[in-house]
């Protein structure tokens, strides 16, 4: 497969982005060789600059639910773009999907709208801390929440990746609030609780760990947590800018049967656009500005082209629970043929499944754990990338990046995935 224009434009970025990207993970650095620059995609399918196609099992890291340029999303984009790209006033469209996610999520009452998930993560991390009155943060290790300060401390995704994990630049007043315990650990948490007792604001996770590949909540887990915080007067954040309206429409809480009492949210909310949002209980949303004294605000938050795509995606997840039943079928076809064909070719590899994410690790252990992850062989991983996308199969490129599958799959798109898959476990 060549790639001479992405390789021509890699070197052109390289002159003008750090690293030739916009977000490091897309560098290829943990891979080797220079990532394909995508020129369009339609459904699962996206193709390169040098007309390359590939099955793409990134989706936009996990917003594009319902595939690439999936037609109402389009129209929607289409028509509310004619009146204009952005007021910094109010329009009828953020209410529309307000209500609409109220209506689908447990246990949330109001939600604001934000640009990314990075912004979602800070601001609840915010409410959190003005609600409780209370400054520590527990997070676990090798759980991503974006970029902020606070959370870039023994943080997965693109940090782990690139074995930055505790970025430099951080203040070490602005991290020093936050403490790190073991997903899937709930001893670590008691442990922090014990040492911290009235101060903990709050407990972020990711309710499944998605962005150390994918790493499942234990039995119980979930659900320690929750009587963890409320023992000790903390809240519970779930992080679901992956899980969110991806595992089921109420996302992890309604998956799970846990409640949280601020959730936040990506990508996902805007159907691809930049969109992020925090939602939780009146009573807690309400202590937001400008009815409370937390003080959070944007220009773009709430922006109705966003706005108007999210709406169209999140109107078709509302009327096809079916569709979270069929995507998990397939991601467990998908899991079972691939530890199928590492037991046949004699290659150590666990595939965690849950939902419609999958992560293969290379080693013959049961991965549970932050530390299992780290256990996998990167240099495995890195052949059996490049092995796919050379057969165009397009994967996250990193071992600590989930692989998404969405409604637009069909079972002749995880056949071929599953074969180039028994072709490359064969060579390796
Ligand atoms: N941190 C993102 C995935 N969890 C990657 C974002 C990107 O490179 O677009």
């Amino acid at each position: 497969m060549e790639r001479k224009s992405s390789e021509k434009l890699f070197e052109r970025a390289k002159k003008v982005l750090p690293g030739g990207v916009n977000s490091p993970v897309r560098a290829y650095r943990a891979v080797g060789g220079n990532p394909p620059f995508i020129v369009r995609g339609k459904g699962c399918h996206i193709w390169d600059e040098d007309g390359n196609e590939y099955i793409d099992f990134v989706g936009s890291w996990g917003p594009l639910i319902l595939g690439h340029s999936y037609p109402p999303v389009l129209n929607a984009v289409s028509d509310a773009m004619q009146n204009g790209l952005s007021f910094g006033a109010p329009t009828a469209v953020e209410v529309d999907v307000a209500e609409l996610l109220v209506s689908m999520v447990p246990n949330v009452d109001m939600v604001r709208m934000v640009n990314s998930g990075t912004e979602a993560v800070m601001s609840a991390v915010r409410v959190a801390r003005g609600v409780t009155g209370r400054d520590k943060i527990i997070k676990f290790a090798g759980c991503y929440h974006g970029h902020s300060d606070a959370m870039l401390v023994a943080a997965g995704s693109g940090a782990l990746t690139q074995g930055v994990p505790d970025s430099a630049g951080v203040p070490k007043a602005a991290a020093g609030d936050t403490l790190t315990a073991q997903y899937n650990d709930l001893e670590s948490v008691r442990e922090l609780f014990a040492a911290n007792a009235e101060q903990i604001a709050a407990v972020i996770v990711e309710p499944i760990a998605a962005n150390m590949g994918v790493v499942a909540p234990e039995t119980g887990f979930l659900q320690g947590l929750r009587q963890l915080c409320d023992a000790y007067g903390a809240l519970l954040i779930f992080d679901e800018v992956i899980t969110g309206f991806r595992l089921a429409r109420g996302g992890a809480q309604e998956f799970f049967d846990v409640r949280a009492d601020l959730v936040t949210f990506g990508k996902i909310i805007g159907g691809g656009m930049p969109v992020g949002a925090y939602a939780g209980r009146r009573e807690i949303m309400e202590q937001v500005a400008p009815v409370g004294p937390i003080y959070q605000a944007g220009t773009l938050s709430g922006n109705p082209v966003a706005m108007a795509a999210g709406l169209a995606q999140l109107r078709i997840l509302n009327e096809h629970p079916e569709y979270y039943t069929q995507i998990e079928a397939k991601a467990k076809t998908m899991a079972d043929a691939m530890r199928n064909s590492a037991a046949k070719h004699g290659v150590p590899m666990q595939v965690n499944q849950m939902g419609a994410l999958l992560c293969p690790y290379f080693t013959d252990k049961a991965v549970k754990s932050y530390a299992e992850t780290k256990a996998s062989d990167l240099t495995l991983f890195s052949s059996y990338f490049n092995g796919m996308l050379a057969r165009g199969i397009y994967l996250a490129p990193s071992q600590f990046e989930a692989t998404f599958l969405n409604v637009s799959h069909t079972d002749d798109d995880i056949a071929a995935a599953c074969q180039a898959a028994d072709e490359v476990l064969a060579s390796l």
